[in-house]
């Protein structure tokens, strides 16, 4: 780095241990582990995860802000966030993680894995009917980089598949509904809900009960089914519990919640018809995403754009 100017890295991270994302960024990049760093003139670049309120927006020379996440949400928390573009995490380490979990746990609703683990502690030998998956309508919420990647893993293994996104977003084999109007006959359709979208002000607890309400329940698998690797704050919590208790939904996977970690007197860790994950549908490996981050600071440096950015308006 000798010769040129210094252009130093911060990393502000809470929840997460910076040890290796530090160790890392170190090896091309100065980096200043937040707190240290206040103001500091030779910062360019911001590596974040739930940054701490009001620090950035002290940094006069901060080019581009790295969220260390696919969501963003953590990053707009901060009343004070400068006007720099964010670049998110897109990378096919992060989206083979989620496709996997996606295709887990719907693989595990369809083939009946919670009858399966409620037999055997009953020593209970029944075979319950088989049905094909075929017969099965996933529909994913937010059909972007993980929804599309998931829908093509779904489609390969023989479900049918409907995707909903905010604007148009055709894909092959997919039956594809956007906007408002799109909602309801697209819920009418689907049997396992895949819940992939980003927390926005337009998304904030969109999955509730009425929500839930519309899924197809009269299905070969004997109920409508939700699974949320999206956000917590997506779903209400208290709304999905009435589901299941009622009849309303049949199962739930639930990688997110809208307290995390999910306190131990929530009523979903102990519910039998509940799969809860501690939000680690796909974790952000810092080993995989270092080496492009590092790229995009070099290339933008270079005079190239930044890729991966978010859209501000829209939130994600
Ligand atoms: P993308 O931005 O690629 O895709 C988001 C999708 O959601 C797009 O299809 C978008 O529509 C759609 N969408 C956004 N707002 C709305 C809306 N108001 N109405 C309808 N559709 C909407 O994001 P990714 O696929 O990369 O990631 C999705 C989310 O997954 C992340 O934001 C994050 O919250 C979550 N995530 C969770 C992880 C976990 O471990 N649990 C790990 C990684 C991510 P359009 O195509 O029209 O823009
Ligand atoms: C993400 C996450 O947004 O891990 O990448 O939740």
């Amino acid at each position: 780095m000798s010769g040129q100017p210094t252009s130093r890295v911060l990393l502000s991270v809470t929840g997460i241990n910076p040890r290796r994302w530090h160790q890392l960024l170190s090896a091309r990049r100065e980096v200043v582990l937040e707190p240290d760093g206040e103001a500091d003139p030779s910062i360019t670049y911001a590596v974040v995860w739930k940054q701490r309120p009001n620090v950035l927006s002290k940094l006069p020379n901060l080019k581009a802000i790295f969220s260390v996440g696919a969501g963003v949400d953590h990053v707009f928390h901060d009343p004070g966030l400068p006007d720099v573009p964010i670049v998110r995490v897109v990378a096919d380490n992060l989206t083979q993680y989620m496709t996997e979990y996606v295709v887990w746990r719907v693989m595990d609703h369809h083939r009946q894995g919670a009858l399966y683990r409620s037999q055997q502690a009953r020593k209970v030998w029944h075979e319950p009917p088989q049905r094909p998956a075929g017969d099965i309508s996933v529909g994913i919420m937010g059909l972007g980089t993980l929804g599309r990647a998931s829908a093509t893993a779904l489609l390969s293994l023989g479900f049918r598949v409907n995707g909903w996104s905010r604007t148009d977003r055709p894909m092959d084999g997919v039956s594809t509904y956007h906007g408002e109007a799109g909602l309801v006959p697209f819920l009418n359709a689907t049997d396992i809900l895949v819940v992939l979208l980003p927390l926005t002000a337009a998304t904030e607890g969109m999955i509730d009960y009425d929500l839930l309400g519309q899924l197809r329940r009269r299905n070969g698998l004997g109920g409508a089914v939700l699974i949320n690797a999206g956000r917590g704050r997506l779903q209400r919590d208290a709304d999905i519990l009435r589901a299941l208790d009622d009849g309303t939904l049949k199962e739930a996977s639930l990688d997110v919640f809208e307290t995390e970690p999910l306190p131990e007197t929530s009523g979903l860790w102990s519910h039998p018809k509940v799969f809860v994950t501690p939000h680690a549908a796909a974790t952000s490996d810092p080993d995989h995403l270092v080496g492009p981050m590092l790229d995009q600071m070099d290339a933008f440096e270079r005079g190239e754009p930044l890729r991966d950015l978010v859209d501000r308006e829209a939130g994600y």
